[in-house]
């Protein structure tokens, strides 16, 4: 039997909520006659959370709970609960209670009756601390929407839903959570919409992520971003601007020893600054492409070299 919905909840040390999340989930599902399971995913918790996992799957039927054997990462903690989804809708919510049960219907209904492939909650009014979370979150995001080109207010909100097949087509390592819609328009979905959703005050625990997520979040960006466009072909990258430094420092050694030809032993070519930038240019050069050099043997043996997303395939069971 096919489920409508899965809610795919990834956690750490949240025993307080946990039990008030699933009630939740579990009365707004059946007002609204959605057949669904919630995967828990407790990533090697400190508290009780796991032992209250394990009750609430005795008590209903729809909760399965998987437990890691250290702290992974919210990352690895998705990127399991995506594998183990079968719904058709995929809702992802943050274990804290900030994210409410109850937006889940119009989500689903954005991906079944509106035809979104990916849909990203945004906390439009705020309950955290202003200077250490929404000041920067807004410039984020900002930054986020130019390198990008995805038009979002919120893009690492935690509440957020999905067509089966864009889970079941995207990787999400490291911190990658934080760029999902970016992971989903780069694997080809480009129906990406956003709801306005009530944020909530933390009721209990704390948060788990400080102000260094904005640091790793940019460099995570630029990764996704360079493997994207050249990681496949990394030459492309490295070997034309190997080459660009290169030339440019080949060009002023000619000009130097052009020079010298020119005035003799009036000329110390060590005492001109195109002397070193010349050396520094070339050097620079040869070792942007051997990186690239390098990093194409690396990409011809990596295990996904020839692993391409189909849209479909026809006739082939004839
Ligand atoms: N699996 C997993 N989940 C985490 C981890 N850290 C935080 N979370 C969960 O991610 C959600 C959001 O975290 P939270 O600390 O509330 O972040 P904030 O809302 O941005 O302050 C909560 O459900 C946390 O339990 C982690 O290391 N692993
Ligand atoms: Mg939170």
């Amino acid at each position: 039997m096919s489920l409508d919905l899965s809610v795919v909840v990834p956690l750490y040390n949240e025993e307080e909520s946990l039990p008030e999340l699933v009630e939740w989930i579990e009365r707004v599902c059946k007002e609204h006659s959605l057949t669904h399971e919630v995967i828990m995913i407790d990533d090697g918790s400190t508290d009780d959370s796991w032992n209250i996992v394990t009750k609430l799957a005795r008590q209903f039927d729809a909760v399965k709970g998987i437990r890691f054997q250290r702290n992974y990462g919210k990352s690895p903690a998705l990127h399991e609960g995506f594998k183990a989804a079968q719904g058709n809708v995929v809702i992802t919510m943050d274990a804290d209670l900030q994210d409410s049960p109850d937006e889940i219907p119009e989500l689903y209904n954005m991906i079944v009756r509106d035809g979104y492939d990916l849909v990203s909650g945004w906390k439009k009014v705020r309950y955290d601390n202003a200077v250490t979370k929404n000041l920067p979150s807004k410039l984020y995001n900002g930054v986020n929407r130019r390198i990008t080109g995805i038009k979002l207010h919120d893009m690492n909100c935690g509440l957020k839903s999905y067509k089966r097949k864009v889970v079941k087509s995207i990787e999400v390592y490291g911190e990658m959570h934080r760029f999902i819609p970016v992971l989903a328009k780069y694997a080809g979905f480009k129906k990406i919409g956003e709801k306005v959703v009530q944020h909530r005050a933390r009721k209990y625990g704390h948060s788990k992520f400080g102000w260094e997520r904005f640091i790793n979040g940019f460099l995570d960006l630029l990764s996704i971003q360079f493997v994207s466009r050249f990681g496949k072909k990394p030459m492309h990258f490295f070997g034309l601007l190997g080459t660009c430094t290169f030339l440019a420092g080949f060009l002023f050694t000619l000009s130097l020893i052009y020079d010298k030809i020119r005035l003799g032993d009036n000329f110390g070519i060590t005492n001109k600054p195109a002397f070193y930038l010349s050396l520094t240019a070339m050097l620079m050069g040869t070792l942007f492409f051997l990186t690239g050099f390098i990093a194409e043997l690396i990409a011809r043996s990596a295990s996904d070299r020839n692993v391409y997303l189909t849209e479909e395939r026809i006739g082939w069971d004839k």
